[in-house]
């Protein structure tokens, strides 16, 4: 049996899925082989099939291989940043008295909508960079800071943009419905219906958004209409997830579930309602600690709420200038473990499996099995907990997308 690629001499942390085993499904004497750029054989070096053999053998020296990581929450094209109010809020101003001086969200809009395609695409790169340094092989970007329809647009354009330019995989989310512009003059339901009923068919008739999102709380958006905009979405064939419950209980968690959405974001206010509707759903639970370290939160997410209901569990860096200035998937799962008390196979299924679950990627990614695309990250570690416990340190070897 002839391969193209062929890693031996590996343990795999393969994620897949046993029979009531959501652990890291480790083969101990692993090989991973692929032809073209998809997964032909994932599993012990025993059970491959004899007189095979590759154009290129790689002997990986006794090094573990994971899933390529996939961030599935980032806000990662932006116009310029949000440092001089950082230092505001050190020197003890409040993000409300911040926002009313024309910062926060609108201060981001605002240089998003002065910035090019190209300005967007090359002030994104660094921070893309750093997330595929560290093994991510597929990444969800959002719009959101433009709130006009040209500037939503060129951001989701400078999203695929960054698809091309980079090896990685970009799935794009539109989120239109992210924060009132300062021209809708305090009037969130004439905006609301501007964003459902022009932006996204334009948006969806020019294949430019995977997928729609939402900031569903006091300070954004009503159940209400976001309902009427997830409705809109489906009629149009797109799938929905939300900014649920992240600041206040609205019941966001209950209303991404009832649209059978693909996920329900931050959700620290979550009750049981909420966690029940999700499992029944299949709706995944995206946890960005990023966020709640930066806002120095206290209301931690009810972890052992969605273990009881079986919800499933993915974190994501939700990288963007104001509430999660992070790059970093690492990171991202060591504040997983230490804010969240999640466990190391959590925090990892979170990073991969969960993570392209709750992209709908799961077909695609996110395993180390047959037939999915060829994204591997190869660590220098002895064993998986290195991943999770160690701060600031990147192991990673190498990192293979799509077979190369
Ligand atoms: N929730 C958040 O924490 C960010 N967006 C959202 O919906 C805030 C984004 C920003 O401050 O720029
Ligand atoms: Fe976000």
């Amino acid at each position: 049996m002839r391969f193209d690629t062929l890693w031996r001499n590996a343990r795999l942390a393969t994620m897949r899925e046993g029979k009531g085993d959501f652990g890291l499904a480790v083969v101990e004497d692993g090989v991973i082989a692929a032809r073209g750029d998809r997964i032909a054989y994932a599993g012990p070096a025993a059970d491959l099939p004899t007189g095979a053999d590759a154009a290129e053998i790689i002997d990986c020296e006794g090094r573990w291989i994971t899933p390529g990581l996939v961030d599935c929450h980032t806000h990662l094209v932006f116009g310029g940043n949000r440092a001089h109010e950082f230092e505001m809020r050190l020197a003890g101003a409040s993000y409300e008295e911040i926002a009313r001086a024309g910062g926060g969200i609108l201060s981001t809009v605002r240089a998003t909508r002065e910035a090019s395609e190209a300005a967007l695409v090359q002030s994104a790169l660094p921070r893309l960079d750093h997330l595929i340094a560290e093994g991510v092989t597929t990444v969800e970007i959002k719009s959101g800071y433009g709130l006009d329809l040209a500037t939503e647009l060129r951001m989701l354009r400078a999203a695929r943009a960054l698809g091309e330019t980079r090896p990685v995989s970009v799935t794009t989310t539109f989120l239109g419905a992210h924060a009132l512009p300062l021209e809708a003059k305090g009037d969130k339901d004439a905006y609301m219906q501007l964003v459902t009923e022009t932006m996204l068919p334009i948006v969806a008739t020019e294949g430019l958004a995977d997928c729609v999102d939402a900031f569903c709380e006091g300070i954004a958006f009503s159940p209400e209409q976001v309902a009427a905009l997830f409705a809109k979405a489906q009629a149009l064939g797109l799938p929905v997830k939300l900014h649920a419950d992240q600041l206040s209980n609205l019941g966001g968690a209950a209303l991404i579930a009832r649209f059978g959405g693909l996920s329900a974001d931050h959700v620290e206010y979550t009750d049981e309602t909420g966690a029940r509707a999700m499992a029944e759903a299949g709706t995944v639970a995206v946890l960005l600690p990023g966020a709640f370290y930066t806002l120095r939160e206290k209301t931690v997410p009810p972890i052992a709420l969605f273990r009881k209901c079986g919800v499933r569990l993915a974190l994501a860096s939700d990288c963007n200038p104001g509430t999660s200035p992070l790059t970093s998937l690492l990171l991202t799962m060591n504040m997983g473990a230490t804010l969240f008390r999640m466990t190391v196979d959590e925090c990892l299924a979170g990073v991969t499996r969960e993570a392209a679950r709750a992209l709908g990627l799961l077909g695609e990614t996110g395993t180390l099995e047959p037939g999915k695309s060829c994204d591997l990250a190869i660590w220098d570690i002895e064993r998986p907990a290195e991943l999770v416990y160690r701060i600031g340190f990147n192991p990673l070897h190498k990192r293979i997308w799509r077979g190369k």
